[in-house]
């Protein structure tokens, strides 16, 4: 669990290769390694923080930054006339993996439903 949980810090510091997508001063996205759409990015804010409630709590801007990326990689990706989606797993429940806040964005193709 130690490497998960600076695993992304080490992307964005470029020491692990990642297919990089977009990138600003707040802000990094990188393709999933294992997607579950045909597009399927991750965006992350290079400073770290455990899911998107301790983010939304300590940095409202910062949540807003990876928002407008996350709409911006949909733009990049040409997704946005045929919709997409914009997910946060929040801890065990929800099978968050690694504990570095990030959007999944995914689409490129329909979509299945919510939940199990
Ligand atoms: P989760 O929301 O914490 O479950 O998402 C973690 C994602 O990070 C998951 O979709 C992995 O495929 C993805 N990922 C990655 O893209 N590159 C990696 O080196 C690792 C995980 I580890």
């Amino acid at each position: 669990m130690s490497d998960a949980e600076t695993l992304f810090e080490r992307i964005i510091a470029g020491e692990i290769p990642a297919d990089v997508v977009y990138q600003d001063d707040t802000t990094f996205a990188f393709r999933d390694i294992r997607p579950q759409a045909r597009t399927h990015v991750l965006v992350v804010p290079k400073k770290r923080y455990r899911n998107v409630a301790e983010l939304a709590a300590a940095d409202p801007q910062l949540l807003a930054d990876v928002i407008a990326t996350a709409a911006k990689v949909a733009e990049i990706e040409g997704i946005t006339g045929s919709g997409y989606r914009v997910v946060f797993n929040t801890d065990s429940d929800a099978g968050q993996t690694v504990f570095h806040v990030h959007a999944h964005v995914l689409g490129g193709e329909q979509l299945g439903l919510f939940g199990r």
